[in-house]
């Protein structure tokens, strides 16, 4: 049996290469990722694809480290000093970083750079499909370096299995926008099944970005790509929680910590541990801290703020820049509010081994989070974890993705300099009770949403999401299932086809008029109703007049407004008896006020219900305010026993007595068929799913939640479907009455 193989991808592999005195050395990351994949990649036959962080000077160089690193489920992609300058610091670094951070103004947009992207892009594709990957194994992507790989992938194995996690934020989709090649960005990502992000936020700023600038079909947080739904979902990271709470309970590091305390001779401890980056609020943490000094001068003295800034990316200039002010700044509160005694600041420009930061926040009484935009962050909960047995109180940016879970931090606007100060006094002064009930709130959160429950929700989503697809794959309308409606077709005489027009015969236009059928809509149905066993209903939402403008020299049947009337079976209109239709003025009244506050709405006016329509209705804008309207309609809708509808691009409310079930089923009533087939895309279309008998073969148009058997993708496939049946008619027609050739 074939053991199925989990890939991770992700730019750079947990691992770290140095060379010494010619000698390589492979050193396996201690990073919270690591951590929580390490369980997955060093298993069975499962491997982690990524750069292995150092470029090789031979190709021998490079078949040593492959052959170290298989021997550790580990696949490395080399990439060229161009690659990483041009991929990495340029397009990921200095577009996707600050744009995804929103500092639209650090962007610097440059085509060389997008190229290099795309071509490390494909190089990671090529490395996964190295490893010939089947739809039985499951890919897991990581982050925006890698944003196209979703659907380079895709584009090997329509089935395969992709999941993508984004660790930094998603932006509004108006500031996405601002990026040249956000369509090619969007689309990548959305090769992917299953799309997280730490926070609700971000993954709604995804999904506008998906509907607004994509214009893709949504359905909850769901996005339709073609006949494949892909989920847009929140999976908050976690940490190694035991690692963290035990290794600060270790007896080395509460030596240490000990040590720690005693340096600062007990003064108050505030902390704080960040890569050097201008999304963690570095500069703005230093500006409140001196205004704490000022503000408080009664603290001057008794508190010490020890600062790790860890080296990150200090060759791109915005970073270079950001050093060297925080260096300005760390030396001028040092030397104007400083004494012999007292240093107020501790600032190192390091990199410690875990036991050392484990040490730190076991010492420290506060540790202070003032990131200006952070997808998660994860040393607030490390802090967190490493206090079980210890005070502490965590100042916490209501603008890291941690804020979001971590309720019982004191939460502050990082760009809100006086209420950092009030909050380092708060954090000071709050009394040890409080200091614990907030502290083991927090614990049991990052407790409970740890690493390996993270991994394991996120694997089980995607196995979930795989089998979804699966059933809907099963109830599209492919070669098997066409064969299947046309056996049954074959085997009948008597035949009704209840086609939908708008959405389903012909697409969907700005002006309704614009909608007529065309030749070739004209010659199918012709050639369908043209065998004497079969009968069209052409059953719709229009008015009588339109569809007897269109369809009235025809033999069909034509069902109007929805089932108000009905020109079955003699071909002359008639209408449902005893429709009331007083409810019509303080609806309409209600649907005018919308329409006249709202640009591109209209009232439609039919003799049995009312229509407002959006579709020339600025994007968004026509959704919030046909959402009001429905609110605004609600008390009328059973005072009236009437139906409402939230169609596509249009809210209609009818007498509830009428639709189209009811219609549809009193002819099959009285026609009697042998075989019903029954086409429709819209809401109004289900309740003649809904009353059909069991048999009717009934079809969807477009991948929605519905009533029907089957469906189809879009509204050419439903043409092309009744085109299929047209084709194969005539094709045993031609049998049929070919000569016989006689065999003796
Ligand atoms: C990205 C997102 C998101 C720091 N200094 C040392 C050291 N560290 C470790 C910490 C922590 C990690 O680095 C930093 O994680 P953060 O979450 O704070 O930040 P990013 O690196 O920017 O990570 C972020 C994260 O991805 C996960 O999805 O939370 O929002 O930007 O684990 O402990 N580790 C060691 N020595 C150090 O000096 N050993």
């Amino acid at each position: 049996m074939y053991k199925k193989r989990t890939i991770i991808v992700s730019n750079r592999l947990p691992i770290r290469i140095e060379k010494t005195d010619g000698e390589l050395k492979f050193i396996q990351s201690e990073g919270g990722l690591a951590t929580g994949l390490g369980s997955i990649y060093k298993r069975d036959n499962n491997i982690w694809i990524g750069w292995p962080g150092y470029i090789p000077e031979c190709e021998e160089e490079k078949k040593i480290i492959r052959e170290q690193l298989a021997e550790l489920n580990l696949i490395p992609v080399f990439l060229t000093p161009e690659q990483i300058e041009g991929y990495y610091e340029g397009f990921s670094n200095e577009v996707l970083w600050p744009i995804f951070h929103y500092r639209l103004s650090y962007a610097i947009y440059k085509q060389e750079n997008w190229q290099y992207y795309k071509e490390v892009n494909q190089a990671f594709c090529d490395a996964v499909w190295a490893e010939q990957p089947n739809d039985k194994d499951e890919i897991w992507i990581h982050d925006y370096q890698l944003m196209l790989l979703p659907k380079l992938i895709r584009q090997g194995d329509a089935n395969i299995s992709i999941g993508y996690f984004q660790h930094i934020p998603f932006p509004p989709d108006e500031i996405f926008r601002c990026i040249p090649w956000r369509n090619e960005l969007l689309e990548g990502v959305l090769g992917a099944d299953l799309i997280a992000f730490h926070t609700y936020n971000d993954t709604q700023h995804f999904l506008n970005a998906g509907t607004h600038i994509l214009g893709l079909t949504i359905k909850n947080n769901c996005l339709q790509i073609g006949d494949r739904s892909v989920y847009v979902e929140v999976y908050p990271m976690g940490i190694d929680y035991d690692k963290f709470s035990a290794l600060a309970e270790s007896p080395d590091v509460q030596t240490r910590a000990r040590c720690i305390k005693e340096h600062y001779q007990n003064r108050k401890i505030i902390l704080s541990i960040d890569r050097l980056d201008y999304s963690k609020g570095i500069l703005e943490r230093l500006y409140a801290f001196e205004n704490f000094l000022i503000k408080y001068p009664q603290y001057s003295n008794q508190v010490v703020l020890y600062m790790l800034v860890v080296p990150s990316r200090d060759t791109v200039p915005q970073y270079k820049r950001l050093r060297d002010e925080i260096d300005r700044l760390v030396g001028h509160i040092n030397a104007v509010y400083g004494t012999n005694e007292w240093t107020p600041i501790a600032y190192y420009y390091n990199t410690y081994p875990v036991e050392e930061l484990s040490a730190l926040y076991a010492a420290a009484d506060v540790c202070l989070v003032t990131s200006l935009r952070d997808g998660m962050n994860l040393v607030c909960k490390e802090y967190v974890a490493s206090k079980e047995n210890e005070q502490g109180v965590l100042i916490l940016s209501e603008l890291a993705g941690a804020s979001k879970e971590l309720l019982d931090a004191i939460q502050v606007n990082p760009n809100a300099i006086d209420e950092i100060s009030n909050a380092i006094v708060q954090a000071i002064k709050m009394p040890e009770e409080e200091q614990r009930k907030r502290m083991d709130a927090n614990i049991a959160i990052v407790k409970k949403f740890n690493i390996n429950h993270w991994v394991r929700l996120f694997f089980n989503r995607l196995r979930e999401i795989k089998h979804i697809q699966k059933n809907e794959m099963s109830r599209k309308v492919r070669e098997g299932v066409r064969e299947m409606i046309f056996n049954q077709y074959q085997n009948s005489q008597k035949r009704l086809f209840f086609l939908d027009y708008d959405g389903t015969l012909i697409g969907f236009h700005k002006d309704a008029d614009d909608a007529a059928p065309t030749t070739s809509l004209y010659r199918i149905l012709e050639k369908l109703q043209s065998d004497n066993e079969n009968q069209i209903v052409i059953i719709s939402g229009r008015p009588r007049e339109t569809l007897t403008r269109w369809f009235g020299d025809k033999d069909y049947y034509l069902v109007a407004e929805h089932g108000a009337w009905t020109n079955y079976p003699a071909h002359t209109w008639t209408h449902r008896p005893q429709l009331s239709n007083r409810w019509k003025i303080p609806v309409k009244h209600i649907m005018t006020k919308f329409a006249n506050i709202t640009a591109g709405a209209s009232v439609e006016e039919k003799s049995y219900s009312l229509a407002w329509h959006y579709r020339k209705a600025q994007q968004g804008l026509g959704q919030l305010r046909s959402q009001e309207l429905v609110d605004s309609l609600r008390y009328l809708i059973p005072q009236h026993g009437l139906q409402l509808l939230q169609g596509d691009k249009v809210i209609e409310v009818k007498n509830g007595e009428v639709n189209k079930g009811l219609a549809a089923l009193e002819i099959v009533n009285h026609y009697k068929p042998d075989f019903i087939f029954a086409m429709g895309d819209d809401v109004t279309d289900e309740d003649m799913f809904i009353e059909l008998p069991s048999s009717a073969l009934t079809v969807k148009v477009g991948n929605k939640k519905s009533e029907a058997h089957f469906y189809v993708e879009n509204q050419e496939d439903a043409v092309n479907l009744v085109h299929y049946f047209v084709e194969k008619i005539e094709s045993t027609q031609r049998i049929k009455s070919s000569p016989q050739t006689i065999r003796i």
